[in-house]
């Protein structure tokens, strides 16, 4: 409805679902998240939210997501999709946690009612059409699925975060040591996307969100040098006017980073989660983001696909000579519109994202073996979580690579990384979880002893100073 009134009983029915008491529910790194049995409320009025969203722009559809995602089953979350299929804009994150945590039916009027006010102007405008998709085919084997015998628990020891963050390879792997296939592994939800493999010594090699931002930025690297596209504006100005860069977070491997750096691709870095580091990317004419976990895509400005359809144009009409070069031209101009059309531009999913690294790796005629050993080696990492008692305690930087409170934790991690035998590889980094109730600890070093040591220490320091619970890390 678009009248500024709300609809007959429905703050009854909302009021008949209280929220969970003594618990602020707030929109973290991608929705709401916590234990399932604590959401019934917050599910019911995100329903609510998301029709008040949906007037705000003009009628069009938006989504939800419910999901555990990369959690455990226990836990649960729901996410909330703009009409492009972005994540919901995060000046609407403030309205859906004021409407969760309303328990009066004051409270309750007053955040619909703002809602309403915010939303109803906007209605009703022209809806944009779903543009077309083009059709994709692959063989693959599905394993670890709901339906099989034993393992209905979803992420239960498979899924891109147990195989990302534990570096281990999922259950229903032990056949595979000498059969060199190549492994994929999504989150609950689809949009994380890791690769694994057993080399021919049978050692398990984990390819994550880093590796997948390094094989985009060569391919579309060289694509865009090939392709003889003109600088932007100015046919006749100087090559390399195009603004590309790889934007990562703090928990990109230090290898990865020095080998862009190396091949003269900036490297930007955001906070941790889809929201910003997509965010920064839409600054640039191509951007490229992956966090390490597996969630990322790739994103073309629109001058950029402007430029790069008429420059396919004129190639096609022959505008430009029939030459050596201008097939070699041609072929590179149409992998740039075909990465456009192939990739989920809305905020990438592990569907999208492993048809493009397939068709990448078919292109370069790579198997999973040379893109592991043809772009870098990882820094060997370790990564720990550990419950405090209220982790909003902690804050960090704008990067998170440094904690801001508690007051002194930076300080003694400070120590841990100017010691001898950590410096000059290592680093450790902690901050609180916007999706779980844990603090995350991130180290990176010479070798994976000294890494676990690192992140080890560093628990030891946030379990201390930060409030842990439980027994001490050990
Ligand atoms: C969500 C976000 C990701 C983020 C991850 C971890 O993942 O969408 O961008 O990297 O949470 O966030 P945190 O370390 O704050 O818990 P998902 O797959 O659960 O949606």
């Amino acid at each position: 409805s678009s009248s500024q009134e709300l609809p007959p009983g429905l703050i009854a029915e909302l009021m008949a679902v209280p929220p969970p008491n003594g618990k602020k529910l707030a929109y973290g790194t991608a929705g709401f998240r916590d234990t399932a049995t604590l959401l019934d409320s917050t599910f019911q009025r995100m329903g609510v939210l998301a029709a008040l969203r949906s007037i705000a722009c003009g009628g069009q559809v938006i989504g939800l997501m419910v999901t555990a995602s990369h959690n455990a089953v226990e836990d649960n979350g729901v996410k909330m999709i703009d009409p492009a299929g972005s994540m919901l804009a995060i000046e609407w994150e403030g309205h859906a946690a004021t409407l969760a945590n309303a328990r009066t039916e004051e409270e309750l009027k007053a955040i619909l009612i703002a809602l309403l006010a915010i939303a109803a102007p906007a209605f009703p405008s022209p809806s944009t059409p779903t543009p077309p998709r083009p059709p994709a085919r692959l063989n693959v084997t599905l394993v670890n699925t709901a339906e099989e015998e034993n393992t209905l628990y979803l992420n239960d020891k498979c899924g891109a975060e147990f195989v990302q963050k534990g570096q281990q390879p999922p259950k229903g792997m032990e056949d595979e040591r000498d059969k060199g296939r190549r492994w994929a592994s999504f989150d609950g939800d689809a949009d994380r996307l890791v690769y694994h493999f057993y080399d021919q010594e049978g050692k398990w090699h984990l390819l994550d969100g880093d590796k997948m931002a390094v094989l985009a930025a060569d391919f579309l690297m060289d694509a865009l040098k090939e392709s003889g596209l003109p600088p932007p504006g100015d046919e006749g100005g100087q090559a390399g006017d195009w603004k590309v860069a790889v934007v990562q977070t703090a928990y990109a491997n230090g290898a990865s980073t020095r080998y862009l750096r190396d091949k003269g691709i900036p490297v930007v870095f955001a906070k941790t989660g889809v929201k910003y580091v997509h965010h920064e990317a839409e600054k640039y004419d191509i951007g490229i983001y992956f966090e390490a976990n597996g969630h990322g895509t790739v994103i073309f400005g629109e001058t950029m696909a402007k430029a790069i359809l008429s420059h396919k144009e004129k190639l096609e009409k022959g505008v430009v000579s029939e030459s050596e070069v201008s097939k070699k031209e041609k072929i590179a101009t149409t992998r740039l519109v075909c990465a456009q059309q192939l990739i989920n531009q809305a905020v990438g999913d592990a569907m999208s994202d492993l048809l493009f690294v397939e068709a990448v790796l078919r292109l370069k005629g790579w198997d999973i073996a040379d893109w592991h050993k043809g772009l870098y080696t990882d820094l060997p990492s370790k990564q720990l979580k550990l419950q405090v008692q209220d982790r909003t305690v902690m804050s960090c930087n704008k990067d998170e690579t440094r904690a801001m409170t508690p007051g002194g934790l930076q300080e003694a991690l400070d120590v841990l990384m100017a010691s001898s035998a950590v410096a000059p590889h290592g680093r450790v980094f902690v901050r609180p979880s916007g999706t779980e109730d844990v603090v995350r600890v991130y180290a990176e070093a010479a070798t994976p002893e000294i890494a676990a040591q690192l992140a080890l220490d560093a628990s030891k320091i946030v379990y201390d100073m930060a409030g842990g619970v439980g027994v001490r890390p050990a």
